[in-house]
């Protein structure tokens, strides 16, 4: 009997796992490892890298994968494009659950960049909050744009992290450990405790990071906002109805989408 992968991660990939246990369809809910104690699931759970795209392929193949649901988080792109490979050379179905990225609203003052080293030039005042985690810290480490160096003109960064992080992760930073979603009331409270002049946030989509976004535009701060990465086409849908009707077409069906000759909505 085949089972269904769920590449998951995000909010949205533990919907999804509830549907599907709800629905009684096998699956394996897979996460990357990337912090400690990621949240259980009501599916069956598999942690760690696969080894890149032949890695997968080898899991899927000795798992019995049927079909691949890939809801990642949106700046996952090396898993997502690994996922498209697998997918294509063994010819199994593959779906995204893909939240729809952010739109601007009256109030918001968001700055536009396509990547974390555009947005390192783009920073406003001194005391700067990196709502970004922990792995993509490095633009903002030296140079002209983060300012770094100390006395009273550096600048500061506040950082929120999921795991206490063993050593600094940034200089000129502080750090608070939290797990989102996060509310906006919290949001709010904090960006006024540390007196945060911008925000630097990842376009990520979903509900679970915006309290920042909403809490910016109450205090008219400006939110620097990296744009998503690129992934292959593949087919997508933004709500898990979407998924599983797609599964309910059957997996045959599920091929010919990923052939293109039919779309998902
Ligand atoms: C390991 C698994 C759920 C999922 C919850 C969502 C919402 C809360 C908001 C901010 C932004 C950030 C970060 C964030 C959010 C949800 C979701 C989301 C952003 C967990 C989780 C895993 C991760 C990995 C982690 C990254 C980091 C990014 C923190 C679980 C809690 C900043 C993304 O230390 C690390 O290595 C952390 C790495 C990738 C980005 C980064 O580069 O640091 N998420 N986050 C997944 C795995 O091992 O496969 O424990 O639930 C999941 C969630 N984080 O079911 O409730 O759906 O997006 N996650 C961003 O948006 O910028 C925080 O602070 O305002
Ligand atoms: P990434 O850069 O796209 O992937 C790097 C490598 O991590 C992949 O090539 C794969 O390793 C492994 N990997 C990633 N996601 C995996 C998964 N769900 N299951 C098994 N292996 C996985 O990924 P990332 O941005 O570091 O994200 C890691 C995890 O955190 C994902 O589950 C993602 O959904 C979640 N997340 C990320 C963000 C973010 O801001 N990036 C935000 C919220 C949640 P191999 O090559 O060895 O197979």
């Amino acid at each position: 009997m085949s089972r269904i992968l769920l590449l998951g991660g995000t909010t949205e990939a533990g919907a999804l796992a509830q549907a599907l246990a709800g629905a009684g369809i096998a699956a394996v809910y897979s996460y990357a490892g990337a912090v400690a104690a990621p949240r259980s699931q009501p599916l069956p759970v598999r942690v760690g890298g696969f080894g890149g795209i032949a890695g997968l392929c080898a899991y899927c193949r000795a798992e019995g994968i049927g079909a691949i649901i890939d809801a990642t988080h949106p700046f996952a792109a090396q898993m997502s494009n690994h996922a498209v490979a697998a997918a294509a050379a063994l010819g199994l179905p593959l779906a995204a659950l893909e939240r729809p990225p952010w739109q601007p609203v009256a109030g918001d003052r968001w700055i536009g960049v396509a990547s974390m080293a555009e947005a390192a030039q783009h920073l406003v005042g001194r005391r700067v909050f990196l709502g970004i985690g922990r792995n993509e810290l490095a633009a903002f480490g030296g140079g002209d744009g983060a300012q770094a160096g100390s006395g009273p003109r550096a600048r500061r960064f506040l950082l929120r992290l999921v795991d206490p992080p063993q050593s600094p992760p940034l200089a000129n930073a502080d750090w608070v450990v939290a797990r989102g979603p996060f509310t906006l009331a919290g949001d709010l409270a904090l960006l006024r405790a540390h007196d945060i002049t911008c925000i630097v946030s990842k376009n990520a989509g979903g509900s679970g990071a915006y309290a920042k976004i909403e809490a910016a535009r109450a205090l008219s701060l400006p939110v620097v906002m990296v744009a998503r990465p690129q992934i292959a086409p593949r087919l997508s849908f933004a709500t898990v109805a979407g998924v599983m009707g797609w599964l309910a077409q059957g997996a045959a069906l599920g091929a010919a989408h990923n052939a293109g000759q039919l779309r998902g909505v």
